[in-house]
């Protein structure tokens, strides 16, 4: 067995001539602290950070914090924060060693560090890929959820916190005590108006600790909104060792992307404004429209592709649309979503659906649909269920692509599939869903009925509309008996 080389700065030299890799000053100042520093940040934020700084813009490195485990410190730390980036088309496969990460700190290790980093005077911006639930807000209606006991610690002892929010308030209250500028606070996760959540979340935060805080926050700090899009598959062992194989090289920090990366950011900042414009992002005052786009059309036929598909035993998002009826299902879908868009300066919602396509049909990924049907309580809201409250409120019909697709949640929570195979529901309300199941002792209807009577992730609305329900019910009755396969291809030969 040949020794493969692990990936550091003292091994930069020797990569093969043709890969990317630094060619600046890794050692300046970091004037970024990402919090959730995860595959997708790595594939997309530090990879513009890491062209900012190639193009010669000083003071824009990056240290890393992950907030709940050690693993990717593990990886990156022994590595100088180094890492590779794999974009995989086709056949196509281009390394790039990535150099804008310093080094990754473990929140829960050392909480006190990571706050430390935050008040540094170098840092001008935080951004955060911590997932939906990483905000700790009620799905249905964006408050702060106080009764989660992550909050309620932070909000008794904010010098130790634990949450992504209780970390942002602890680090600009340090800021405010020494005199030193509020860094900005830019989300990177995918949820509407994720500049403004994130600001109810840490204003309803720093309100419970110090209101004079609170107000500080408010008057001072820029929460700018923005979209971020480039499809990141979870990195698997196997991916780690072909790659060993293939180059000589071990990089416990791989990630593999497409080729396709876009970041839509809202201009308001509070502090040093990095120029990510220069290197492919857009500045522009409105995201919304971008972000409600990108995340109906994108996320919202992605989680369809993940509960139907995965119910009809399709391990990857490009073998579900390959299926027979599933990319006529998404074409129906993105009809439906497509319908409560407004126009957005510069979005052209045809050619989105056409790369969307070619996207999704990227078979180099392997982006499996289990990863993407992770946390749907958390996603379910902004990708589907506004669209079709819109839809509804607007006196019109049933979408039925969209119902077809929540039915495909609703059995995709009780663990097994068309086959009969099980998988885990990876969910923070699986207990709740689990338990809606049970207590409905068999009775599909009453299935239906239990799960939208959670109002956490439907709000009051659903409930009451009989046609709607009435509708799911029937969706979700068929592919119960009949499986999700089955009911794609039922609903694509009913439209025909
Ligand atoms: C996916 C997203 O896992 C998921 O829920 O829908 O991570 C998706 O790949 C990205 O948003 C693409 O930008």
């Amino acid at each position: 067995m040949n020794h493969a080389t692990r990936l550091s700065s003292a091994a930069l030299a020797d990569l093969p001539a043709d890969w990317a890799r630094p060619a600046y000053d890794r050692d300046q100042p970091c004037g970024v602290v990402h919090l959730g520093i995860g595959a997708f940040h790595r594939a997309h934020q530090a990879v513009f950070f890491d062209a900012l700084l190639a193009a010669g813009h000083c003071g824009w490195m990056i240290r890393g914090a992950s907030l709940r485990s050690p693993a990717v410190a593990q990886a990156m730390n022994p590595q100088d924060g180094l890492f590779t980036v794999l974009v995989r088309d086709g056949a196509e496969e281009r390394p790039q060693v990535a150099g804008s990460v310093r080094d990754v700190l473990v929140a829960p290790d050392d909480p006190q560090a990571l706050v430390r980093a935050l008040a540094d005077p170098a840092v001008a911006l935080v951004t955060l890929t911590v997932t939906e639930k990483g905000y700790c807000l009620d799905p249905a209606t964006g408050a702060l959820r106080a009764d989660d006991p992550a909050v309620a610690a932070d909000i008794a002892n904010l010098a130790s916190p634990q949450t992504a929010p209780g970390f942002l308030v602890a680090g600009l209250a340090a800021r405010r005590m020494a005199g030193v500028a509020p860094f900005t606070v830019l989300s990177c996760d995918n949820l509407p108006e994720n500049g403004q959540r994130t600001r109810a979340a840490v204003l309803a935060l720093a309100e419970a600790v110090d209101p004079a805080l609170a107000a500080w926050i408010a008057r001072e700090v820029a929460f700018p909104s923005s979209m971020v899009d480039r499809i990141v598959p979870a990195t698997t062992p196997d991916d780690l060792d072909n790659f060993e194989s293939a180059t000589g090289w071990r990089d416990e920090a791989l990630v593999k992307t497409e080729p396709f990366s876009q970041w839509v950011v809202e201009d308001w900042f509070c502090n040093r404004r990095p120029p990510l414009d220069e290197v492919g992002a857009q500045f522009t005052r409105d995201v919304a429209g971008w972000e409600k786009a990108k995340l109906r059309l994108l996320n919202g036929a992605h989680s369809a592709i993940a509960y139907l598909g995965g119910l009809a035993g399709y391990a990857h998002v490009h073998q579900a649309m390959a299926a027979p009826g599933f990319a006529a299902l998404i074409e129906a879908l993105w009809d439906e979503a497509g319908a409560t868009l407004a126009p957005v300066d510069g979005f052209d919602p045809a050619a989105y659906r056409a790369q969307l396509r070619t996207r999704f049909a990227n078979g180099a990924l392997m982006h499996r649909t289990n990863q993407i049907a992770m946390d749907g309580s958390q996603k379910l809201p902004q990708r589907w269920l506004q669209t079709i409250l819109e839809i509804r409120r607007a006196g019109r019909a049933v979408p039925p692509a969209l119902t077809l697709a929540l039915a495909g949640w609703m059995r995709w929570q009780a663990g097994v599939n068309d086959a009969g195979a099980r998988h885990s529901v990876d969910d923070p309300l699986a207990a709740e869903t689990a338990c809606a199941l049970a207590n409905a002792a068999g009775d599909p209807a009453a299935e239906v009925r239990a799960l939208l009577a959670n109002n956490a992730i439907f709000g009051s609305a659903f409930p009451a509309d009989a046609d709607f329900v009435a509708q799911l019910t029937r969706s979700y009755v068929f592919i119960r008996q009949e499986g999700a396969a089955a009911a794609v291809q039922a609903f694509v030969d009913a439209r025909d």
